[in-house]
């Protein structure tokens, strides 16, 4: 199902999710526009770190911009201070590639230092060019194979329901991604067991290394799909934070089977010359490139 247009005003969040310390309790006061802030500054960020490594992906980073703003801004119970609180909401990225993205969000939330994004994919630098939770505070799970994450997340969510822990399980996934057969595995399972502490979102930007997925290796029909597999399916568009936000309070009341949000997106949105161009899957922009994008998203 799909999601209206919902206005500019963010839902509110039970109080009883509010706990002192927990990161989202500051973020549940936040506007629309200052999520919109936030997500123009993880934009330059993703450009000026893949622009200084020469190296990178820009466009599925881009694409999921406003998804991982809403979850570690508004829906995640988190703490930077504390990134192993074993009660912690869990973000799993999946597709591994958009690395710059959540590092460029854990800076903004005080895991890392800002600084240390410009050390992106350099010899030494734990941010290197697919995430590594050995080296990173605040990353779950080492991704870049991938496929990988939907398994590892549905382990994770049974372990806290097996450990009695109330946290809740957040996997992202490229469309593209969704053509690896462990995904559906995974999927199978996540609903025979009836996980529902476990929220998948799809970045269905249409594209994946190649070019669009039509042509690549065709998902359609996905919510169907997903549907046939035992989801609850949600659809949204993937930019829009208000509606974002009301898919993540709808997932939260799922009960007996997982939930996966369908988020349409473009690839390299926010950058015109990146928006649905497949050369900047894995392309890094040059100097005069990374001038022109920041100027966009002034
Ligand atoms: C198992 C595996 N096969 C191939 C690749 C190479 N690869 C990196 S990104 C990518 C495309 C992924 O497309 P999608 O999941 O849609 O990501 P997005 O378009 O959002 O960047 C591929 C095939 C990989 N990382 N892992």
């Amino acid at each position: 199902m799909t999601l209206a247009e919902s206005g500019e005003s963010l839902p509110s969040t039970s109080a009883g999710d509010v706990e002192a310390g927990v990161f989202s309790s500051l973020g549940e006061n936040l506007s629309v526009e200052e999520m919109e802030a936030i997500a123009k500054k993880l934009r330059r960020h993703i450009i000026t770190m893949i622009g200084k490594a020469g190296s990178g992906h820009p466009g599925g980073s881009l694409s999921a911009v406003e998804i991982v703003t809403a979850l570690y801004f508004r829906v995640l119970r988190h703490k930077p201070q504390d990134p192993c609180w074993s009660d912690r909401d869990r973000f799993i990225l999946s597709k591994g590639h958009a690395a710059p993205l959540l590092y460029a969000t854990l800076a903004e939330c005080g895991y890392l230092s800002v600084e240390e994004l410009s050390t992106l994919r350099q010899l030494d630098s734990r941010l290197q060019g697919h995430t590594d939770c050995k080296l990173v505070p605040g990353i779950e799970m080492s991704a870049g194979a991938l496929g990988q994450g939907l398994s590892f997340a549905v382990g994770v969510a049974l372990a806290g329901r097996l450990n009695s822990q109330n946290y809740r399980v957040y996997v992202l996934l490229g469309d593209g991604e969704c053509d690896e057969g462990q995904v559906w595995e995974a999927a199978m399972a996540a609903a025979h067991f009836k996980v529902d502490n476990l929220v998948a979102i799809v970045d269905n930007n249409g594209q994946q290394i190649d070019g669009w997925n039509r042509d690549v290796m065709s998902l359609e029909p996905f919510n169907q799909k997903w549907q046939a597999f035992g989801w609850q399916v949600i659809e949204v568009d993937g930019h829009n934070l208000a509606q974002l936000a009301q898919a993540f309070d709808r997932a939260k009341l799922v009960k007996g089977q997982p939930a996966v949000i369908i988020a349409h997106t473009t690839k390299g949105k926010g950058v015109s010359f990146m928006e649905n161009n497949p050369d900047f899957h894995g392309k890094a922009p040059d100097a005069d490139q990374v001038a022109k994008a920041l100027k966009e998203l002034e």
